[in-house]
């Protein structure tokens, strides 16, 4: 049974249908008059992400116009059908050549060096048609930045952004890793499930990783792909009463289940195409809609109760398009859907991949095999936080008998996770043949799976043999080549603790409980079983957000907190304005496992809590410029804390950390 549309349409390498003709003369019929036709998402297929423009000459300065918009584009979801989503673009100038311009998924890519001073005029374009203009609020978070507070795109940061607004960013990038860009106001669940996110690429500023691919320890540029992993739910025509067919209903499940798609439909937490377009529309406000959709529609999927839609989306996106199925499983592949996307790669040669999970709630679980089925180690040399010292291989049981649920060499990004991976080409693979990278189930809701089947995010055919054979392997030395002060950082022992000076609200509780209940008893995620406001608009609408979970703290310190997920799924932590250098996992009492010690020292700004586990990290409270670039203090303020599960979030589990 093929994965994925047979006959679907992404087209990149060969097998240009009439389709595609037929959308480069619509093109070009659009573009004579003055707009520009759908497109494949970037423009050039699933394996390349568009760039920034930057409009200012000081190569230390990146400036440009980011515009979120609606946008038109091909999916790649087959039978020619275009995908109404909403989209970034970047601009050298707000003027004619930008109105015209498409948006795209994702959004341009920042490329940046530590030290860059970034400058985005940010202006929102959004104004779906019959809204009221507080659905189509909006703003950008910088996620993983270690920005001024002003500058944090959120909610308690600034006002949102209303239809036709501006509002302009303005902040220096400190760390090298991989980040990522999305709306954090109101309805920025709904935005970012329909295409609002891109990705940011920090380089150090010492020449280290220049350095590392000269020695050949982390492969050239031109080896090293941006993988952007979302999904996305499109709605088929009303009345057809099915769901659009991006796959067969049949597909191999890592559960074991094979008749997935009856448990898909019907799962409590789980919403199809046919539910999410037509049984229970939901308006940009969460309000119940009858025939709000057509083809091609994104639905909405964030509801304003105190529970709602929260499953995964029905197709997954490898740089905005489907890259199209393969037969089989991933330990036994088959033939490759027509029109599948291929990138070619050398028989011996190193693959980097620089990839952020944008998904709203599905955690992207890797594994790269070969035509026979063989696994190819992902091995990780860094992510959040730039370079590991030592490269990686993740996933398997610990030797403390902590069960990751994913299998050795395999890689799993929580929703906003990123990963810097390396996969190396074996030598001796067939010419010609197709490796497949698969996503696979994860068992997040530890008594069960999502039922998602297992998909392809990238096919890619051998063609030729590598000059000099590229080798990396656990433990391989990364920064440690260069040793000294090209290390990560260790962060020392507390040198302060919470505070609360009288008359704020707030607790001293260096335990952060993930809750799923709220202090009324309803089902509720929360924290500390504290709610926060469902409508993510506190500051601009003046509602009180419920400040008793909040957490304060003096800048400059060190702290040492942990957080623990009283719950029985998975929640990925997310701190905005200062990375944290997580140390260990260990099990609640009572609670049966094993505890699981960071392998290596690093800063994440995600980082997967298990159910009924704790995780202990550090962070330091290091200050930086104010917005206006030469103020000391742009650490203090208000940053949220919160799952990144985004409907978790917009429910509840969320609260701030007050920096005085
Ligand atoms: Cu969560």
């Amino acid at each position: 049974m093929m994965q994925g549309l047979s006959g679907h349409s992404a087209k990149v390498v060969k097998g240009r249908s009439w389709r595609a003709c037929l959308v480069v003369v619509l093109g070009l019929m659009l573009f004579m008059s003055g707009k520009e036709s759908a497109q494949a998402t970037t423009g050039v297929g699933p394996y390349v992400v568009p760039e920034v423009l930057d409009s200012n000459g000081d190569p230390n300065i990146v400036e440009t116009w980011i515009v979120a918009d609606e946008a038109t584009v091909d999916i790649g979801n087959g039978n020619g059908m275009t995908t109404k989503v909403m989209a970034f673009k970047s601009c050298a100038a707000l003027d004619a050549t930008c109105a015209a311009k498409v948006g795209t998924i994702p959004g341009p890519e920042f490329r940046l060096k530590v030290g860059d001073r970034v400058i985005v005029h940010f202006v929102n374009h959004l104004n779906v048609s019959g809204l009221t203009p507080e659905a189509n609020v909006s703003g950008i978070h910088w996620h993983g930045i270690e920005l001024n507070n002003q500058s944090d795109g959120t909610e308690v940061t600034q006002p949102a952004v209303a239809p036709g607004g501006t509002f302009t960013y303005d902040f220096t990038v400190s760390r090298p890793g991989i980040y990522w860009y999305h709306p954090h106001h109101h309805s920025s669940t709904n935005q970012v499930a329909k295409g609002l996110y891109g990705s940011i690429i920090v380089k150090d500023d010492k020449g280290y990783e220049d350095r590392l691919i000269g020695k050949g320890v982390i492969p050239p540029s031109d080896q090293t792909k941006t993988l952007v992993l979302s999904d996305i739910t499109v709605c088929n025509a009303p009345g057809a009463g099915t769901n659009p067919a991006t796959f067969a209903g049949d597909l191999p499940h890592v559960s074991g289940i094979q008749s997935w798609e009856i448990n898909y439909q019907n799962h409590i937490l789980t919403q199809s195409p046919l539910i999410l377009c037509e049984e229970y529309p939901l308006d940009a406000n969460g309000v119940y809609t009858p025939n709000l959709y057509v083809a091609g529609d994104v639905p909405n999927i964030q509801s304003p109760g105190l529970i709602g839609p929260m499953s995964e989306g029905f197709t997954v996106l490898t740089n905005g398009v489907n890259v199209g199925g393969r037969a089989g499983t991933p330990s036994a592949p088959g033939a490759l859907a027509a029109g599948a996307s291929t990138l070619d790669v050398q028989a011996g040669q190193g693959l980097r991949l620089q990839i952020v999970n944008p998904s709203p709630v599905r955690y992207v679980r890797l594994r790269l095999t070969t035509k026979s089925g063989d696994k190819i180690p992902l091995i990780r040399i860094g992510g959040e936080g730039g370079l590991l010292d030592y490269a990686l291989v993740e996933g398997g049981f610990t030797a403390s008998g902590f069960d990751t649920k994913y299998r050795r060499g395999e890689i799993l990004l929580p929703p906003a996770g990123r990963a810097d991976v390396v996969a190396d080409i074996p030598k001796n693979v067939a010419q010609s043949s197709v490796l497949t990278l698969w996503t696979e189930d994860y068992q997040r809701v530890e008594a069960t799976y999502s039922w998602i089947p297992t998909v392809p995010v990238m096919h890619l055919k051998v063609s030729g043999r590598a000059a000099t054979a590229y080798e990396i392997g656990n433990g391989t030395k990364v920064l440690a080549r260069l040793g000294g002060e090209a290390m990560v950082k260790v962060l020392g022992a507390a040198t302060g603790g919470l505070v609360l000076d009288s008359g704020e609200q707030g607790s001293l509780d260096k335990d952060i409980k993930l809750t799923f209940s709220n202090n009324i008893g309803a089902f509720q995620p929360s924290i500390d079983r504290v709610p926060m406001p469902r409508d993510f608009d506190g500051m601009a609408s003046g509602n009180p957000f419920y400040l008793e979970s909040a957490r304060h703290a003096t800048l400059s310190n060190t702290m040492e907190l942990t957080v623990t997920n009283m719950t029985g799924a998975h929640h990925p932590f997310h701190l905005h304005g200062f990375s944290v250098q997580p140390i260990k996992l260990t099990p609640r009492a009572g609670i049966p496992g094993g505890s699981y010690m960071f392998q290596r020292k690093e800063f994440r700004d995600i980082v997967d809590v298990p159910a009924n586990y704790t995780l202990t990290f550090r962070v330091s409270l290091d200050d930086r410029k104010k917005i206006d670039g030469s103020t000391a203090g742009g650490g203090i303020g208000r940053w949220l804390f919160h799952c990144h599960i985004l409907p978790h979030a917009t429910f509840g589990m969320m609260s701030e950390l007050h920096v005085h």
